[in-house]
């Protein structure tokens, strides 16, 4: 083959074959049938991807909601994301919170900001939790458009325990969440009921993402979140809320709108489900919360 390519420079020649063959996974998917990459640990070489986004100069933006009580997990996820989280590159958190004055001070790296957004609450939880999809597309629209490349949109209620890199970057991304990576289409939660816009019929369906983690490009972050918000509000009208509330709305999206990447449960675990054994990280972490005490 090396003998076959002209014109100068073996393409494979900066890497070895050893290097390019050991990022393989063989006991877990690690493509979509659409070609989408899906991420896992042993599947991709931080060093290169490191290299290709700094040239780029590209600049990540995170959303996070601290609204009422749930102010409480800033601290953690703050201090272990300057730890975990895209380190290297220009991070800007964006933290929607009611109560600014609540916002923790945390020692940030050079390239990194808080920008706080003061944003109203919500009686409901499940509002306070679709209503991020509202502000979300709102925001983007108005301001991230013109701050940063990429937006990730996570849960508050987290903390980072390894690395949390530029190889979740892509167009369009979602993450298998952890209590169905492994399930079949048909136990699913997804919205079966057909008056909710986010109904998915029993034959459709690719995976069951997690409403905690997800992300892409600004501009697709924008039109998924203002899609999802327009279905909640038709749904509101029409007297019905699914199931799972966002994450129901983002499940629709992504039947018809796939993913360009796809992060493993690794980004989005919870100790809860155990340590199967295909999972050799565990990145960012449900911060396990008293209910009781912290949603009331
Ligand atoms: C949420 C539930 C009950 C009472 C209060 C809250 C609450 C949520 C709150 O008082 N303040 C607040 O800022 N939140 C935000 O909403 C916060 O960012 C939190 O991480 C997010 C989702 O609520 P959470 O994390 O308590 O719910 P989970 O962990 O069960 O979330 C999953 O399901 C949700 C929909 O039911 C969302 O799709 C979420 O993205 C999922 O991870
Ligand atoms: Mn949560």
């Amino acid at each position: 083959y090396r003998r076959q390519v002209e014109g100068g420079g073996d393409p494979w020649s900066v890497y070895s074959k050893e290097t390019f063959l050991s990022h393989r996974r063989k006991d877990v998917l690690m493509m979509t049938p659409w070609f989408a990459p899906i991420v896992w640990e042993g599947t991709f070489n931080s060093e290169i991807l490191n290299e290709q986004f700094r040239l780029r100069n590209i600049s990540v933006g995170v959303t996070v909601f601290a609204i009422k009580k749930y102010v409480v997990f800033l601290q953690k996820f703050l201090e272990t994301a300057e730890e975990y989280f895209v380190v290297g590159h220009k991070v800007n958190y964006y933290i929607f919170t009611d109560r600014p004055d609540e916002v923790p001070s945390v020692a940030l790296k050079e390239g990194r900001n808080i920008v706080v957004l003061k944003v109203p609450n919500y009686a409901r939880w499940q509002d306070v939790s679709m209503r991020r999809m509202e502000m979300i597309s709102n925001f983007s629209q108005q301001r991230f458009i013109k701050e940063v490349h990429y937006l990730v949109c996570v849960d508050v209620d987290m903390r980072f325990n390894d690395q949390v890199g530029v190889e979740i970057l892509s167009d369009l991304f979602g993450t298998l969440h952890p209590g169905f990576y492994g399930a079949r289409r048909q136990s699913f939660t997804y919205e079966r009921r057909s008056i909710s816009q986010a109904v998915i019929p029993r034959d459709e369906g690719d995976f069951y993402y997690a409403g905690g983690f997800f992300g892409g490009t600004v501009i697709e972050v924008y039109k998924l979140t203002k899609r999802c918000h327009e279905g909640i509000m038709m749904d509101k009208d029409n007297g019905i809320e699914a199931i799972w509330h966002d994450e129901s709305h983002l499940n629709k999206y992504f039947v018809y709108h796939k993913p360009t990447k796809i992060l493993s449960p690794e980004y989005l675990w919870d100790d809860n489900m155990g340590r199967p054994q295909i999972l050799h990280k565990r990145r960012f972490l449900a911060v396990p919360k008293n209910h009781a005490a912290i949603r009331n």
